[in-house]
């Protein structure tokens, strides 16, 4: 077993005696907690209540699991602490970190990439070698935590060299990996001047998680280009040599032709989703109801009020969304005394370029916009740049009319879900992009291709005079899917496949390569699943 004298010099200052002791650790960029000070300037922690701490909370508390990730301070040196009952793991970030490894490499150059080039994606050497170090940093402190033969679970794309850095270190341990960003296509994926280092990065991992089957596609595609690994649907034969490896993961282990030993890797999709039923416990909540109508007053009582609730980023179409907005009303088919637009668009990114100038474009457009059509009694766009908490944007979605969800690209998109989770009364219409992962499942949405400006404009007027039976049914549909496939049930998805023995994964056995022909096949297969899933 490793021990925490593995850890790299320059990370954080040394961690209290809990090496080795955990059976599942999962790995983010960030802590699922936010500092806080107190009025004495006492700093503490709360938990931020995001999605994958619900998910996971319990998990968590069963296997005394523990969470490794950064505090969101610079040079925050920080030792294990507990906090509702989760073990938290610290890893310290310099100041220069942050800038090259978390707002470089991964704000400014994987994310604009992996979201089809939307934004130029930046590409700096330093920022790559700053990458290296921290996911190595992060890679470290999982091996001297874990228990042997435990579960790692590594999430997003900050990330993606932790599974191998991890697997070098301890073959022993089940790995599983989630994106919560799309993968792109090759085309777009081969700019990468590392992309050779990210696959076999990925690689390190038994299970691979995308949102979409496209983006599963993707990276199966990716692998072959890159490495010539032969794949069988969606599972990825990764040559082993080293004999370490071969004893401590045996049940993934197979012999194929010329007495070649590969591991068993499976990439394929897991859509995430959300606690549906704790957006619903809120929705039916008297005093959010109430809150709801009391917003729908303050904003003058119109006819239909529209929404978007977005972090401020050029993946949400917002500028597609407030263009088709405006022509709406230019072209006097939206009259400022019948509707309101409320953008929420909550502050992120803030010292990257790309989103400084987006801010810039965003409230030019919004300041434009209610400059020619606002009057003195009522606002065309009610625009508010903070975050707010949970309990108000359930009453923002009670008093939506029409959610506006116009991503350009999207991993998933959870303010869809959440949104359809707080409609109990079966009332009010999603617009929904069909770039984001959501649309694959939210199929009675109305969906729209938010680059077709014209398509958008009828799709928001479709909306508007959609009848009472006509919503009620589309939206039963949606609720019906988002209760269903709600966030636990990722996880315990995601985690059974972790769980499952190659033999189940049609292994061990041994096979004859995969021939030219089939692989064609295969890929007409994927394609023909990739048209599908759009
Ligand atoms: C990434 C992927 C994928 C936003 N403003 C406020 C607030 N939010 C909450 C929303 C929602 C979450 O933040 C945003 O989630 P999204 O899925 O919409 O988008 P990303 O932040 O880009 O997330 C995405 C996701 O990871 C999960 O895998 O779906 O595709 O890009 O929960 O409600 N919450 C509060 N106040 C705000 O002002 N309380």
């Amino acid at each position: 077993m490793p021990s925490s004298d593995s850890q790299s010099a320059s990370s954080d200052t040394p961690a209290a005696p809990i090496g080795g002791e955990f059976p599942f650790v999962v790995v983010s960029n960030r802590l699922p907690v936010d500092r806080i000070t107190d009025d004495d300037g006492n700093p503490s922690f709360r938990t931020s209540p995001g999605g994958l701490v619900t998910a996971l909370e319990p998990v968590m508390r069963e296997a005394d699991g523990a969470w490794i990730g950064w505090t969101g301070s610079a040079d925050d040196h920080v030792d294990p602490f507990e906090n509702d009952g989760i073990h938290l793991i610290p890893v310290a970030l310099s100041a220069e970190e942050i800038e090259l490894y978390y707002e470089g490499f991964s704000n400014d150059t994987l994310w604009p990439l992996y979201h089809d080039v939307i934004a130029p994606p930046a590409y700096h050497r330093e920022w790559w070698d700053s990458y290296v170090i921290v996911n190595q940093r992060f890679a470290d402190r999982a091996a001297a935590v874990s228990a042997e033969g435990g579960t790692v679970w590594v999430q997003d794309y900050q990330l993606q060299l932790v599974p191998r850095m991890l697997r070098e270190q301890r073959p022993d341990l089940t790995i599983g990996f989630f994106n919560h960003i799309p993968f792109p296509a090759y085309g777009i994926f081969s700019q990468l001047p590392w992309r050779r280092q990210i696959i076999e990065g990925l690689l390190g991992a038994d299970v691979i998680g995308f949102q979409r089957t496209a983006d599963a596609g993707n990276f199966t595609r990716a692998v072959r280009r890159l490495t010539g690994f032969q794949t069988r649907g969606t599972v990825i034969d990764v040559p082993v040599t080293a004999e370490a490896e071969v004893a401590s993961a045996k049940h993934r282990i197979a012999t194929v032709r010329d007495d070649k030993l590969v591991r068993a890797v499976v990439a394929k999709a897991f859509p995430i989703s959300i606690d549906a039923a704790s957006y619903e416990e809120l929705a039916r909540r008297p005093d959010i109801q109430e809150r709801a109508r009391q917003i729908r007053e303050d904003l003058g009582n119109p006819a239909v009020v529209m929404l978007g609730v977005d972090r401020l980023d050029y993946t949400k179409g917002i500028g597609h969304r407030l263009k088709a907005f405006g022509e709406l009303l230019a072209d006097g088919a939206l009259k400022v005394e019948d509707v309101t637009l409320v953008q929420v668009a909550s502050p992120s990114r803030e010292r990257v370029r790309t989103y400084q100038i987006l801010r810039d474009e965003i409230e030019l457009t919004v300041g434009r916009i209610n400059g020619d059509y606002s009057t003195i009694s009522h606002t065309a766009i009610s625009y508010l740049h903070h975050g707010y908490p949970r309990e108000e944007m359930v009453a923002l979605y009670l008093a939506a009319d029409i959610m506006l969800v116009t991503a350009l690209r999207d991993g998933m998109n959870l303010v869809a879900k959440e949104y359809v989770a707080s409609r109990f009364d079966n009332d009010g219409v999603l617009v929904l992009s069909e770039f984001a992962g959501a649309s694959d499942e939210l199929r009675t949405a109305l969906r729209v291709n938010p680059h077709d400006i014209e398509g958008l404009k009828e799709a928001i007027l479709q909306a508007q005079a959609m009848p009472r039976s006509e919503r009620a049914r589309r939206m039963r549909a949606m609720r019906k899917r988002v209760q269903e496939n709600d966030v636990a049930r990722w996880s315990s998805t995601f985690l059974a496949t972790l769980a499952t023995p190659s033999d189940d994964l049609a292994l061990p056995r041994v096979s004859s390569r995969v021939t030219r022909s089939e692989a064609r096949a295969e890929e007409r297969a994927e394609a023909r699943a990739v048209e599908e899933a759009r």
